[in-house]
């Protein structure tokens, strides 16, 4: 089947679930996923089901697991919508959940089946749900199912796809490729080729610089007048004419083109790759780039404001820059705290644990350990460990140097032994889960024999 076939195959599927939602004349519960394509999904189905004059409410999860299926089946709701997580725990929700249930994922189905069940999964279209579209790119079929009017949040199906990875080298494919097209088409976005640094339509560019960690540029990364006077060794003015602050699209190609090979150089010698660092930027209408927007909707998850998130995907942008202050200071506590504690770290041949217990908050505990292993640890795999406050369980994260290693997989039978059943999914070269507290040594010494 080509890719438009299977499309279409998506979009029949969409239509039938369509109509149970159209349908549903009582209080309906959106449940989606705390990360930037769940935000995304979230957002779509919240603005259509706006269109559409229904009553509903929305709130977010970290992990759909057993524990928050439970509690969901508490609440009061004549229809359950899940987005982007549900497909994995079909049997879970059809044991608890008693009322129609809508699932819009995109990650590998269960196979099971009931007559309240109105599932929408791309893998069943022949569509591979890991790289050629996401759970926002789902969702956006279904709106576009149930109203004319969600045509216009289709840039949002394309940040949903960028924040689960599914454009490696900042190319895109499958699904997703169309839906980029027609979002082109539309202009909704808009590409162009240049530097991919972040805020280059939004910020300054010596702040643009500042806040660059890849490359990190010694007295040039977190340091504003160091990234001042970086421009101005390389005959870039910060200002214009008139006094204003220039942005990177305010440069010349020029330019543009000298500074960018500063970078790449510096980059490289980190062990960059130049297509990482230069190719294609996708602007959004709200001036961010959809890489960059997706990391402020990321942000916005783990600072436990998937709600704020929301609104910036419907437009309400103010505020993305605070998210983005308070965000990176998170981590860099994070760091600094883990860096204190490398004594506690256990390293192996192949892989270094950092023990983060209660110290170190599980939202940021990934972005922490691949922080760590570009310069802290000599290791190719790095497992970190962080408390989940006030639950028996610790979460765990998995980072690899080279993206070969299938860190997931490894985590997965480890998680078998131990006897936690389900574990979360990842792509290649990080994953992530979570496992009852306590289980950590037996992790360690288990890990090392499945890598
Ligand atoms: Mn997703």
């Amino acid at each position: 089947m080509d890719a438009k076939r299977k499309v279409q195959a998506l979009a029949d599927t969409a239509a039938y679930v369509a109509q149970a939602i159209e349908k549903e004349s009582g209080h309906i519960k959106i449940v989606s996923h705390f990360d930037a394509d769940g935000i995304c999904a979230g957002a779509i189905i919240y603005k259509t089901l706006e269109y559409l004059s229904k009553d509903f409410e929305i709130s977010f999860v970290k992990q759909l697991g057993k524990e928050e299926i439970v509690e969901i089946a508490r609440e009061k709701y004549t229809m359950l919508i899940f987005l982007d997580v549900g497909s994995g725990q079909l049997a879970l929700i059809r044991e608890h959940i008693h009322v129609p249930v809508v699932v819009v994922d995109h990650h590998p189905p269960e196979e099971c089946r009931w007559d309240k069940l109105f599932h929408l999964n791309p893998h069943h279209a022949g569509i591979d749900g890991a790289n050629e579209i996401s759970g926002a790119g789902v969702a956006y079929v279904l709106a576009r199912s149930l109203s004319a009017q969600s045509k216009s949040l289709i840039d949002l199906a394309i940040v949903g796809a960028a924040g689960d990875m599914q454009c490696p080298k900042g190319i895109f494919c499958g699904v997703n490729l169309l839906l980029l097209e027609d979002a082109e088409y539309t202009g909704a976005i808009r590409c162009e080729k240049g530097l991919k640094l972040f805020g280059r339509y939004t910020r300054p560019v010596h702040k643009a610089i500042e806040y660059c960690t890849e490359p990190f540029i010694e007295n040039v990364s977190g340091n504003e007048s160091g990234a001042v006077q970086f421009l101005s060794e390389l005959g870039i003015n910060v200002v214009d004419k008139k006094g204003k602050w220039r942005k990177l699209c305010d440069l010349t190609a020029d330019e543009e083109k000298k500074l960018s090979t500063v970078l790449v150089v510096e980059y490289v010698a980190c062990g960059g790759r130049a297509d990482e660092l230069i190719g294609t930027i996708y602007k959004l209408k709200n001036d961010y780039d959809v890489m960059e927007f997706s990391s402020v909707l990321n942000a916005c998850g783990r600072l436990e404001k998937p709600l704020l998130g929301v609104k910036m995907c419907l437009g309400a942008c103010e505020g993305s820059e605070d998210v983005l202050l308070e965000y990176r200071r998170k981590i860099a506590k994070a760091v600094t705290c883990a860096r204190r504690m490398r004594k506690s770290f256990i390293v192996t041949d192949k892989v270094t644990y950092v023990m983060g217990g209660s110290s170190i908050d599980e939202n940021v505990i990934g972005t922490v350990i691949s922080i760590l292993l570009k310069r802290d640890i000599k290791t190719q795999v790095a497992v970190g460990f962080g408390c989940v406050k006030g639950e028996k369980w610790v979460k765990v994260s998995l980072r690899a140097k080279s993206r070969g290693v299938d860190l997931g997989d490894a985590a997965h039978k480890v998680a078998a032994q131990i006897g936690c059943g389900a574990y979360g999914g990842g792509h290649s070269g990080a994953a992530g889960g979570r496992i009852p507290k306590g289980s950590e040594m037996r992790f360690v010494e288990l890990f090392d024999g499945f890598l």
